[in-house]
C-alpha cells in the first residue's frame, strides 16, 4: 500500500498542489477525531443558528468549518476558500494559487445519530487577476476543477480522492497518522440494479421522475425486465461511495416541494466534486438537461438537480425526459 504524497508524484500532481491536498487532509484527521469524539465532548445537537441555506447548523458543523477554513486560510496555498458554512467566500492569501470550496460535514443530520458523514472538498485554480476578496473567482465550472474528493468518516475513516487521472480509495491509518493508498483507478459498474433517492418526495417530482422510478418498483414483470434495491443514507458522502464500490443510481430530481427551490444539492461544493470522482472512475453525472461538469456557476451556493452514477442506468433515466 502506498502512502499519499509518493502515490500523488507517481501521477505528476504539482508540488505545491500536493502541499494543499496534505493540508486538506490534516484538517480531516482532526475533524475525524472530533466526530469520534462528539458525544464525550459536548458536540451533539445543534447551535441556535442558522447557515445561508436557512439550514439549523450543528454545532460539529460549525467545529469542522472552522477546523477547515482556520488550517486552509494559514496555509498560504489558497487564495480563498468557499464553504457551505460561510455566506460568501472568505480571502486568503494573495498569493495563493488555489481555491477550494468544501461542505466541512455532508449528511449533518446523521450526526447526532451516529451515522455516516463526510467532508467534501473541490479544488480550483485561482485566478491571478482577481482579487483575493473577489466571489467571482469561484465562478468556474467543475470541468476545471484540479482535484475533488471526499472523507468519510465512517468504520473506517476514508479518502476518496482524484486529481483528474483516475479516482483512487485511502484508508487513513492511525498507525503512522497517513493516509494509505488502498485501491487505484475504481470503475464504476456500467449496469446496475440499485438505485438511491429520496422516495418521500415522490409526488413532487416532474413527471418524467415519476414515470422512471415507477417502471423500476415494477421490477421484473415491468418495462425494464429486472428487480431494482434501493438504499438512501441521507448523506451524499455514504450514497456516492456506494456507487462509487458496487455501482447504482443517484439522484436528487428537480421537485415542486418549494417553489422557491426546486432543487437541493450544491453545485459547488457536492455536485461537482462527485461528478468528477465519477467520471473519472467510469460513471455519469447529469441533469436531465446536460452534464452537471459543464454548468457555468452563477453563485456560490447554487443548486441543481442531480443524476449520477452507473453509465447506462443515468442514461436510462435519462431517457424518460427526452
Ligand atoms: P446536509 O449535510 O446539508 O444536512 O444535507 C445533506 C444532503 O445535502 C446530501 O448529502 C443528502 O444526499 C441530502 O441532503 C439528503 O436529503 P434529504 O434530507 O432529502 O434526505
Amino acid at each position: 500500500m502506498q502512502r499519499l504524497a509518493p502515490a500523488l508524484r507517481k501521477d505528476n500532481v504539482p508540488l505545491d498542489l500536493i502541499s494543499l491536498i496534505k493540508t486538506i487532509l490534516a484538517a480531516t484527521k482532526e475533524i475525524s477525531f472530533r466526530v469520534s469524539q462528539a458525544h464525550l465532548s459536548g458536540l451533539m445537537g445543534s447551535t441556535l443558528d442558522e447557515n445561508i441555506q436557512g439550514e439549523v447548523q450543528k454545532k460539529l458543523d460549525v467545529v469542522a468549518n472552522e477546523l477547515f477554513k482556520d488550517i486552509l486560510l494559514e496555509s498560504g496555498f489558497v487564495k480563498a476558500i468557499s464553504s457551505e458554512e460561510e455566506d460568501s467566500s472568505v480571502a486568503g492569501d494573495e498569493n495563493g494559487k488555489y481555491i477550494v470550496s468544501f461542505d466541512p460535514l455532508d449528511g449533518s443530520s446523521n450526526i447526532d445519530i451516529n451515522s455516516l458523514i463526510g467532508t467534501i472538498f473541490s479544488i480550483h485554480q485561482a485566478p491571478a487577476d482577481m482579487d483575493a476578496s473577489d466571489p467571482n473567482m469561484f465562478k468556474q465550472a467543475g470541468n476545471k476543477q484540479v482535484c475533488a474528493g471526499y472523507v468519510l468518516y465512517g468504520p473506517s475513516t476514508m479518502l476518496v480522492m482524484t486529481t483528474g487521472s483516475g479516482t483512487h480509495f485511502y484508508v487513513l491509518d492511525r498507525t503512522h497518522g497517513g493516509y494509505l493508498q488502498v485501491e487505484r483507478n475504481v470503475q464504476v459498474p456500467q449496469d446496475t440494479q440499485e438505485f438511491a433517492i429520496n422516495m418521500s418526495n415522490q409526488r413532487f417530482w416532474q413527471q418524467p421522475m415519476q414515470n422512471y422510478i415507477n417502471d423500476l418498483l415494477a421490477g421484473d414483470t415491468g418495462p425494464r425486465g429486472k428487480n431494482f434495491n434501493m438504499r438512501w443514507i441521507a448523506a451524499m458522502v455514504g450514497d456516492i461511495h456506494r456507487v462509487l464500490c458496487r455501482g447504482g443510481l443517484f439522484t436528487y430530481p428537480a421537485d415542486n416541494k418549494n417553489p422557491e427551490k426546486p432543487y437541493k444539492l450544491r453545485l459547488m461544493y457536492e455536485a461537482n466534486p462527485m461528478s468528477f470522482l465519477l467520471e473519472q472512475a467510469g460513471g455519469l453525472a447529469m441533469t436531465s438537461q446536460g452534464r452537471i461538469m459543464d454548468i457555468e456557476p452563477t453563485d456560490i451556493h447554487q443548486r441543481v438537480e442531480v443524476i449520477m452514477g452507473s453509465k447506462n442506468e443515468v442514461q436510462a433515466c435519462l431517457a424518460y425526459y427526452q
